[in-house]
């Protein structure tokens, strides 16, 4: 994405567009899936065997818009702070999109954007952000293994261990 710090909901994309393939981003631990979420109210057999296969125990679901989220303004600033988790971060979008943000191996900003039916996952200790598009809302699925951690360790964060990890992580699939 380019570096304008004109609004954040805009697609920043650069100008000639830079597509990051798929390989690039599975290189850098981010997966991704394009599910029918129409299907999520019935129990989706695809849903329930990826949630399965990675051991995800836990969800909610959380809606961003100024009405239906409490302190919406600290959160969209919170969530738009560059940052890492000691675990995965997994969401499934419902309705509605918005734009993960995550670093790439030369620390250059990777825009993915989630529209309806994307799930993705965010890997322990890589660098990133969240922020709605123009069009201010989402729905969005949170899943987790085990018992929920989100707190955000904001950048500089190079002494959580999480951090570390993901680095011999990356090296190993470089
Ligand atoms: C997060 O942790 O960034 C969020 O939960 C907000 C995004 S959910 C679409
Ligand atoms: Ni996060």
């Amino acid at each position: 994405m380019d570096d304008s710090s004109e609004d954040q909901r805009l697609p920043h994309r650069l100008d000639p567009n830079q597509p990051c393939p798929a390989a690039v981003l599975h290189s850098l631990g981010v997966r991704v899936w394009a599910l029918d979420a129409d299907a999520y109210a019935d129990g989706d057999p695809r849903l329930a065997a990826i949630r399965k296969a990675r051991g995800y125990s836990y969800e909610d679901c959380v809606t961003i818009t100024p009405e239906a989220l409490p302190g919406y303004e600290d959160k969209i600033r919170s969530f738009y702070q560059e940052h890492l988790h000691t675990d995965e971060e997994i969401r499934y979008i419902l309705d509605g999109s918005g734009y993960f943000d995550v670093r790439d191996l030369e620390d250059r900003w990777v825009r993915i954007w989630c529209r309806k039916g994307a799930l993705l996952v965010i890997p322990e200790g890589i660098y990133h952000r969240f922020t709605l598009d123009t069009s201010n809302h989402v729905k969005a699925l949170r899943l987790f293994v085990g018992v929920p951690v989100w707190t955000p360790h904001n950048r500089p964060a190079e002494d959580v261990p999480s951090r570390a990890k993901y680095l011999a992580s990356v090296a190993d699939t470089a």
